[in-house]
């Protein structure tokens, strides 16, 4: 950290890369940095502002007027660059075009809507956990929990054929990776952007979908006249993007949590109907999605420091969900506090809108192993995955004692 010219206010610079693996593997210390730099840091390797406090952090979410989503909610500028893909509809759009495909996505997925799925995935994540356990108490639960859950449940939800769903974790990757710099995460994968960009949109037609999933409430709707045809494929499109990948490393943040806090495992056990809170705790104390940008629609003062109209704001939602001014003891997980106000689901008018999704997602999963798992430890050091925005996963190796 070093201190910029004396000015109006003098702006903190950084000239860290949060890009940089061992930031994305161990994002607290950089967090804590910025955090204590100021309420606005500018990071000198991008030419961006940076929020890594709570109040800032909120303010910019709730303030789309002054902080927009367009041009983009990746490094890249829009108003400059050529996006990676057809801008998202949802994520990278503003009011008024935002409003009616998210009016349409909200209704598919409130929780009244979700209800038929509430015993069915009961059901598949009893039957995924019978098979996990009885294959023995050791076993990677990042692979045979976290992962194969969501891959269980969600495609079949959406509406998916049967072939081909092994992109859906890739390319989720490749997306969240885009919103970041073209590193070597990015290049890792430009092989095969192209193949898995073609299947998902494949994906996304009306003849791909089955009759009774979200997929088919979406071209639904446009028939209805609430969507345009053209819009109905790229509004599919938001699912599958958006709702693998998140949850599958937002349950894994559950896990490990549990894992690693074996008192809130007893007090969850005593409680099944605490997980809900639990997977709001684990991604406010996890935040598997790390940051998004915005770009300023004017110049905005922020705190003293200007940033300039049409220039990019990386917000650092994992940084806010730890701030010690808004929290009491961050770095811990504990299911007796409110998480309700964290962002890792973001807030204002783009707070995702999958998050009942996710979230009867993990009250399935983590209901379905408090009746058969008494404890569970590691085995041996959990592996991060590497990914420009997703706080990943890639191996959670644990032992569990089953209930009696
Ligand atoms: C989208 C979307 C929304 C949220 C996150 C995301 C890949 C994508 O609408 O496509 O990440």
């Amino acid at each position: 950290m070093t201190e910029a010219p004396a000015r109006a206010v003098a702006t903190p610079v950084s000239d860290a890369d949060p890009f940089a693996h061992e930031h994305l593997l161990n994002p607290d210390p950089l967090h804590q940095a910025l955090r204590e730099a100021g309420p606005v840091v500018r990071l000198s390797r991008y030419d961006v502002h940076a929020l890594a406090r709570y109040e800032q952090v909120h303010a910019a979410l709730v303030d789309w007027q002054h902080f927009e989503s367009g041009s983009g909610v990746g490094l890249a500028n829009f108003r400059h660059e050529e996006p990676w893909r057809v801008p998202s509809l949802l994520l990278e759009a503003d009011p008024p075009l935002h409003d009616a495909p998210r009016r349409v996505l909200r209704e598919i997925l409130a929780p009244p809507a979700l209800r038929r799925l509430r015993d069915t995935w009961a059901a598949t994540a009893d039957e995924l956990v019978d098979q996990v356990l009885e294959g023995g108490p050791e076993f990677d639960a990042f692979t045979a929990l976290a992962e194969a859950f969501p891959l269980r449940a969600f495609p079949d939800a959406v509406g998916l054929g049967p072939d081909g769903r092994e992109n859906l974790l890739p390319y989720g990757n490749m997306a969240f990776n885009a919103f970041g710099p073209r590193n070597d995460l990015v290049a890792a994968d430009a092989h095969r952007a192209a193949a898995l960009g073609a299947w998902v949109n494949a994906q996304c037609a009306r003849e791909a979908l089955t009759a009774d999933g979200f997929g088919a409430e979406i071209w639904a709707a446009a028939d209805r006249g609430e969507l345009t045809y053209v819009q109905a494929p790229l509004v599919v499109r938001s699912l599958l993007s958006a709702g693998v990948d998140t949850t599958v490393h937002g349950l894994a943040a559950c896990l490990y949590a549990f894992a690693t806090h074996p008192q809130e495992w007893q007090r969850l056990r005593e409680r099944p109907e605490l997980a809900r809170v639990a997977f709001d705790e684990a991604v406010r104390w996890q935040s598997p999605v790390q940051t998004f940008f915005r770009t300023a629609t004017t110049d905005v003062t922020i705190a003293g420091t200007t940033i300039p109209e049409g220039t990019k704001i990386l917000m650092f939602l994992g940084a806010a969900n730890r701030d010690p001014d808004r929290w009491s003891e961050p770095d811990r997980f504990d299911l007796t506090r409110d998480p309700s106000g964290q962002v890792g689901f973001g807030m204002g008018i783009h707070q995702c809108i999958g998050q009942h999704v996710a979230r009867l997602e993990a009250e399935a999963l983590l209901t379905a192993l408090a009746r058969r798992v008494e404890s569970f430890e590691l085995t041996g050091a959990p592996r991060r995955h590497a990914n420009n925005t997703l706080r990943a996963w890639e191996s959670l190796p644990v032992r569990v004692r089953p209930a009696a």
